[in-house]
């Protein structure tokens, strides 16, 4: 079950629709149209908010970002676009990679690039821009060319669609932006862009883009001369290919700005009521979809903050100078303040979150007297979350890996959650221990370390560890140690982005959470043993294994730990038996059955006694006297 939460509507045509998404059951085209046709606007965003939260919790996301539009000379001619412009006109401009270079701000960490298909630019020109914006920023991450200029590239270059793609991640291209796609259907296709690539060549750029573990994103022009029906299309066709790859991050719709294009709309900029309707249809269809982006240049940021609580969990960034939409007359100024992004989250009673091109937490910027509550994205903490109903408004839930929360945490930033047993014991002094945590015997399926030799011949090899925790990594030590007397073994960080990660050139390497679920069926690269350390620990021991211990920080008022210890042992009380009901979601993606998922969540003990802690002093015994 997604949601426990019992909504009531003012359109009764709403509840089969909620009582669908709260089970986790797929909304279907009709379903789509009557969310399009409802009065209900409030009911719809209800659902919307809490499918959201489902997902990200209470967290908006957003990245300090640039938009380089380094040309608007362009080949095409579409109707809707105010941008481009031929070659040779008065409007036209082209900026020089050291322009660029020189305007780039170097506290951002995305720069998101598009322009027009230039006649005259050579391939290397393209390839120079990636990569030297790289050489200069290694921490600025390029978001860049839409599958229309990827498109544009291959048939210019005489190249395949992968030699573009991997020609340009070779020198640092890390995701790509969603444009281009406009709406997925031919009958629109025809009336307004029938220079541009269709939905089919659309789809293959992006499918050949993920397999090569480029993310990307995908965007919707609405409100010109499509239908609800096209829309709903769209968004159907994309869950189909999102199925297939998983490699689509964000939904983005973007309202059209009219401009001087020339395409009649009926009340020229949309509505703020279809904004919001679109944002919220978006989210309840697209299951498959982790993020849905509220792009405020389109928008406004007055509606894009309403969206905050209408399904959007996304902001985009402060973005710079962008062109397109201010061509085309969008209202909205060119930039947004960082401070001004963190109030807009805040008033909307959302936790901001300053991100990197995927979605990896850098900073969190709680509002004054809240308390927020760490939601660990894994699988195996679903029993903490899946009733989470705190009675107090001012508790925030945040997905954070273990690793990051125990940053947030020691920055003071983050007040609860199941805290690594490495960070609790470095931070036990501003953390009070709760009687909850996540401990196993035996087997824990998702601390797996994967490696092409035996562990007595470890020695000397190098082993790729999971950026996420630190307490699985200290356990690796202590049985490379302490069991095997294993040593001279050289540690290397993975990537927290996995797609990022090369597993090949390692000798072993140790993954956790849904990262080692994922693989537990199919096994990881060539490497032939596996072992569980959960496994390797009990057989050793003859005692459980504390992976995280929950803490709640002891300056937050009285009244918030209560209601965290409340909401808590609630959630675990409604949780248990309806295992595999509840992680129905994360099963799915995770290609577990419902039978693996109940035997992998009855297999942890949530509620940590006398054993538990016996095994935790046992472990921190063994950690405390390693080389
Ligand atoms: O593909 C062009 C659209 C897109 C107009 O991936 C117009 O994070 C409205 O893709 N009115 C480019 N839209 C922008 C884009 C984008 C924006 C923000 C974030 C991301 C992301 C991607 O702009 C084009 C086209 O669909 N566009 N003209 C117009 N008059």
């Amino acid at each position: 079950m997604l949601s426990s939460k019992e909504l009531s509507f003012r359109d009764p045509g709403l509840m089969p629709i909620w009582n669908k998404v709260r089970n986790g059951i797929r909304l279907s085209k009709e379903d789509g149209l009557v969310l399009y046709s409802t009065h209900d606007l409030i009911g719809l965003g209800r659902m919307a908010n809490e499918v959201s939260r489902a997902k990200s919790g209470d967290t908006v996301y957003f990245v300090l970002n640039q938009k380089f539009e380094p040309t608007n000379i362009c080949v095409l001619s579409c109707k809707f676009c105010d941008f481009a412009v031929k070659k040779g006109s008065p409007e036209a401009y082209e900026q020089s990679i050291e322009e660029m270079l020189d305007i780039l701000n170097p506290d951002i960490r995305e720069v998101h690039i598009t322009m027009g298909l230039h006649p005259d630019w050579e391939w290397q020109h393209y390839v120079d821009m990636v990569r030297r914006i790289k050489e200069a920023y290694p921490l600025i991450d390029v978001k860049a060319f839409t599958a229309v200029e990827i498109v544009f590239f291959a048939k210019k270059f005489k190249k395949t669609h992968e030699e573009v793609l991997s020609e340009l991640k070779a020198v640092g291209l890390r995701t790509m932006p969603g444009g281009g796609a406009e709406v997925f259907s031919e009958r629109v296709r025809k009336l307004i862009f029938n220079q541009k690539i269709g939905a089919k060549t659309w789809f293959e750029v992006h499918r050949k883009a993920h397999k090569l573990g480029i993310q990307s994103n995908v965007t919707m022009l609405y409100g010109h001369v499509e239908t609800f029906e096209e829309r709903i299309e769209h968004m159907i066709k994309l869950r189909e290919v999102q199925d297939e790859t998983g490699g689509f991050m964000t939904f983005i719709p973007l309202a059209f700005q009219p401009g001087d294009t020339g395409i009649k709309t009926k009340n020229n900029f949309t509505s703020a009521i279809d904004d919001l309707k679109t944002i919220a249809i978006s989210r309840l269809m697209l299951d498959n979809i982790a993020h849905i982006k509220a792009y405020w240049v389109m928008l406004t940021a007055e509606v894009a903050a309403v969206a905050l609580n209408f399904g959007a969990d996304d902001m985009d960034g402060i973005v710079g100078h962008e062109r397109i939409a201010h061509d085309a007359g969008a209202t909205s100024p060119m930039q947004l303040a960082k401070e001004k992004i963190i109030s807009i989250i805040h008033e909307a009673g959302k936790v901001p979150i300053e991100r990197d091109v995927w979605y990896n937490p850098l900073h969190i910027y709680p509002a004054e007297g809240t308390s927020i509550v760490s939601k660990m994205p894994y699988l195996n903490s679903v029993p903490f979350y899946s009733n989470f109903e705190p009675e107090l408004a001012e508790i925030k839930l945040s997905p954070l890996v273990p690793r990051v929360f125990g940053q947030f945490a020691k920055e003071g930033k983050v007040d609860a959650g199941p805290m690594s047993l490495m960070d609790y014991v470095a931070s036990q002094d501003e953390f009070e221990m709760l009687d909850y945590g996540v401990a196993v015997s035996g087997k824990a399926y998702s601390v797996l370390l994967y490696s092409h030799h035996d562990w007595k011949h470890l020695s000397g090899k190098t082993i790729g560890l999971t950026a996420e925790s630190s307490t699985s990594v200290e356990l690796l030590r202590v049985l490379l140690e302490k069991k095997y007397g294993v040593t001279g073994v050289t540690f290397e960080r993975l990537h927290l982005t996995s797609g990022q990660n090369d597993y090949t050139k390692f000798d072993a390497v140790l993954l956790i959470g849904d990262e080692a679920l994922r693989r537990w069926k199919v096994g990881l690269a060539s490497f032939l043993n596996v072992y569980d350390l959960a496994e390797e620990w009990y057989e050793w021991k003859k005692m459980p294994f504390v992976f995280a211990v929950w803490a709640v920080r002891n300056s937050i008022p009285a009244a918030h730990k209560e209601a965290i210890r409340n909401a808590l042992e609630g959630s675990i009380t409604r949780s248990k038996g309806h295992y595999d009901e509840l992680g129905r979601e994360h099963a799915k993606r995770l290609g577990l059955t419902r039978e693996d998922l109940a035997m992998y969540l009855n297999a942890f003990t949530y509620r940590l006694g006398e054993q538990e802690r016996s095994a935790m002093e046992e472990f921190l015994k063994e950690q405390a006297v390693l080389a």
